[in-house]
């Protein structure tokens, strides 16, 4: 077994020297090869998604969360806060149960999807639901947390970016260097800022090269496509279900200084990506489908050419966080008799 993630990249991680590390043996995700969705999309290049919905809370928050709790560990904290759309909530649950801390989680209401809500519950945070988005759950916890003692563990703490640059740190080990494009979903915009610390980092020490950011938000919920706030943000893919991301500046200036740039995904593209990701065996939330929805548009459009390129796309959340959105939405299995003549009815000649 590899060591903690914190421990595997400590010399890379600016973390303070009173940091104890809180592990469950996050990171090390693997880096598939997509070949079939590659040709699909458009042949001549090549595909791989690195797979973050098999970390220990299955989502990517995790390599954020290890390194945020960690900290907060180190200095004695009794208690962690956080907003999310549900993955960070279920990941600083386990991180805090884990530290023997108590963890708060402010959830917008009805909008977090049933895998991500049961982590949290199971792992024993005291989830409350805000009658508003998960924006205003954010502008409460940031507030809450200068009045009473716990430590704020959105993005917002610095030290769940180092964390995070870890994923980047991994897809250049795989590779050998950076891939050429990087496409990703963006919610509150840290971990595409991340991202892009972890490859400009790298690339400073050993010369790795730099991908151009892909950052993909959904159509509904784009306000660094738009230029301003959204306030009612609405999108299937509830985990970026956010209308002013924390560190919007810091994305935009990421996408722009590596030659790429943040656009947005249709809830029909992302489902529909989510269902090819899935025929070649990769089931992910609908959010991660995102990514590689916003790339196939650009593709089609003539906006983006592949040609002999290497295409990372980062799948953040696994698909059985949101199992609703695909009995809901995509057919519901038959219902058939239990017996034989049914079931050799139902499959005809194969
Ligand atoms: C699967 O859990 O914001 O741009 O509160 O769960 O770093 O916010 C989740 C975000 C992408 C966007 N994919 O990442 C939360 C939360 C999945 C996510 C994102 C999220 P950021």
């Amino acid at each position: 077994m590899k060591p903690p993630l914190l421990q595997r990249y400590q010399a890379l991680l600016d973390l303070p020297a009173h940091t104890q590390i809180v592990s469950l043996h996050e990171g090390d995700t693997p880096l598939i090869p997509m070949p079939r969705l590659a040709q699909a999309l458009g042949s001549g290049f090549e595909l791989y998604v690195k797979y973050e919905g098999l970390n220990p809370t299955g989502s990517f928050k995790d390599r954020g969360m290890t390194a945020a709790i960690s900290e907060a560990a180190g200095r004695g904290v009794q208690a962690v806060m956080c907003a999310s759309t549900g993955n960070t909530a279920a990941s600083a649950a386990a991180y805090a149960a884990r530290a023997g801390m108590g963890a708060f989680v402010l959830i917008p209401q009805g909008k977090v999807a049933a895998g991500k809500l049961a982590g949290a519950l199971a792992y024993g945070a005291r989830v409350l639901q805000i009658e508003g988005s998960f924006d205003d759950a954010l502008g409460l916890v940031v507030e809450a947390s200068q009045r009473i003692p716990v430590a704020l563990v959105n993005s917002l703490n610095p030290y769940r970016l180092q964390g995070q640059k870890t994923a980047a740190f991994e897809i250049i080990e795989a590779l050998g260097r950076a891939p050429d494009w990087l496409c990703l979903p963006v919610g509150n915009a840290g971990n595409i800022s991340a991202y892009w610390m972890g490859f400009v980092q790298y690339h400073q020490l050993h010369s790795s090269g730099l991908p151009a950011l892909l950052g993909v938000q959904a159509a509904g919920a784009a306000p660094l496509v738009l230029g301003h706030a959204v306030e009612q943000p609405e999108t299937v893919a509830t985990a970026i279900r956010i209308g002013k991301p924390a560190r919007g500046e810091q994305a935009l200036a990421a996408a722009h200084e590596s030659g790429g740039r943040i656009v947005t995904a249709s809830d029909e593209a992302i489902l529909a990506m989510q269902r090819q990701l899935a025929a070649e065996g990769v089931w992910v939330e609908p959010a991660s489908a995102a990514g590689l929805a916003g790339l196939a548009a650009e593709v089609a459009a003539g906006r983006l050419d592949l040609g002999g390129k290497t295409v990372v796309a980062v799948c953040t959340g696994h698909g059985l966080k949101d199992p609703d959105i695909v009995t809901q939405e995509m057919l519901a299995p038959r219902v058939v008799p239990a017996n034989l003549a049914a079931l050799e009815k139902e499959i005809g000649d194969l």
